[in-house]
């Protein structure tokens, strides 16, 4: 028999129930910067995904870039995260944290008065919200060859304090114009240095922290985000986005990941890219691939046809905890509302209803 969205398979290590994966969903529901009852909730609804990969979960006070994001780097945080894990998997699920740091998108007032960090002091003049409201992002300090090597150090704390805290694996963040994409391209990395100019030095600091998180749950445990020709967070495209994410592929293709994905044109937009763009990358890459970006039921039923491993539903998992029941059963699904994806309490997060059984 054909595989379906409802067969069993393995990510790398990972073995799920299905092939739904809850995409990393930023929700700013962490108040003390911890998991709460509440985040507990709502993974624990949403368990019957064959995968969650939570919402970005900064790996240092220095990488968190918006109000109330949770972290993976104190106890209070690892132990908030293992009743997560523990919740997900009483329910059958499997889930990975997704590790993150958002460098020049940020501002001193989430950091302690410092300035963001990044690969260049260039300012992304994107956006971020800060608590109070919506605030251009300011120009970064360019990070030292020393305190390159004490963010890798902190991936690799983040990956002992997942591990700790139960997750199945983690998911590297290295998409829509955070720190690891802002050292890849060409657009927001001027470096002189070894981490700047040719592919193989811009290319460095991403295959030190997937290094680094490899060899502390191996490979099979580790899953990548990657976005060639999204624009996120005003991160500009490389001037040479094939060459560049071939590079990348290229490395991880000499480790057993347990996926990859790139985000299928904007994040959380069009579903545009350059022609064979996806398809190439796709093509060079070993790795189980997750589809992913504005799927309903046909496409992800298309997307496996045509290899994927699984596929994952970002706002159709917010507002459907039971979202594979409901495509199982071709029941009518609940409309998100986009008032509350971005902080608040209980509503819009989780009293989304289930099906009446
Ligand atoms: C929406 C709001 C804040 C952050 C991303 C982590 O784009 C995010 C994010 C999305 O990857």
């Amino acid at each position: 028999m054909a595989d379906t969205l409802f067969s069993p398979t393995k990510l790398g290590a990972i073995e799920i129930a299905n092939r739904f994966v809850m995409a990393p969903l930023t929700r700013n529901r962490a108040p003390d910067l911890h998991p709460t009852d509440m985040t507990v909730e709502y993974y624990r609804q949403r368990a019957g995904a064959g995968l969650i990969v939570t919402e970005g979960t900064q790996i240092s006070p220095m990488g968190q870039g918006y109000a109330w994001t949770p972290g993976i780097y104190s106890e209070e945080q690892v132990a908030g995260w293992k009743k997560v894990t523990d919740a997900v998997h009483e329910a059958g699920g499997k889930i990975v944290a997704q590790i993150w740091h958002v460098g020049r998108i940020s501002v001193p007032q989430l950091l302690n008065g410092r300035d963001p960090v990044g690969p260049s002091a260039i300012s992304a003049e994107a956006k971020t919200f800060d608590g109070e409201g919506f605030v251009a992002t300011t120009t970064p300090h360019a990070l030292t060859v020393e305190e390159i090597a004490a963010t890798v150090e902190d991936y690799r704390k983040a990956a002992r304090n997942a591990q700790a805290a139960g997750f199945d694996g983690v998911e590297i963040h290295a998409a829509n114009g955070y720190l690891i994409d802002q050292f890849l391209r060409d657009t927001s990395n001027k470096r002189e240095d070894e981490y700047g100019g040719s592919i193989e030095n811009r290319t460095r600091f991403l295959r030190e922290v997937v290094d680094a998180v490899t060899e502390v749950l191996g490979a099979e445990r580790v899953g990548i985000r990657l976005s060639p020709w999204s624009n996120a967070n005003n991160v500009g495209i490389d001037s040479n986005t094939a060459e560049l994410f071939g590079a990348v592929i290229d490395f991880l293709n000499t480790k057993p990941m347990a996926y990859v994905h790139f985000v299928e044109g904007q994040t959380g937009g069009p579903r545009e890219w350059p022609e064979d763009g996806i398809e190439t990358l796709r093509a060079k890459s070993k790795a189980p691939y997750i589809a992913n970006n504005g799927y309903d039921k046909a496409m992800a039923e298309a997307a496996l046809k045509e290899g994927a491993a699984a596929v994952a539903f970002g706002k159709l998992f917010i507002a459907n905890p039971d979202l594979p029941k409901r495509f199982a059963k071709d029941a009518p699904l609940n409309e998100p509302n986009s008032e509350t994806f971005y902080g608040g309490g209980a509503q819009g997060y989780t009293d989304y209803p289930f099906l009446d059984e």
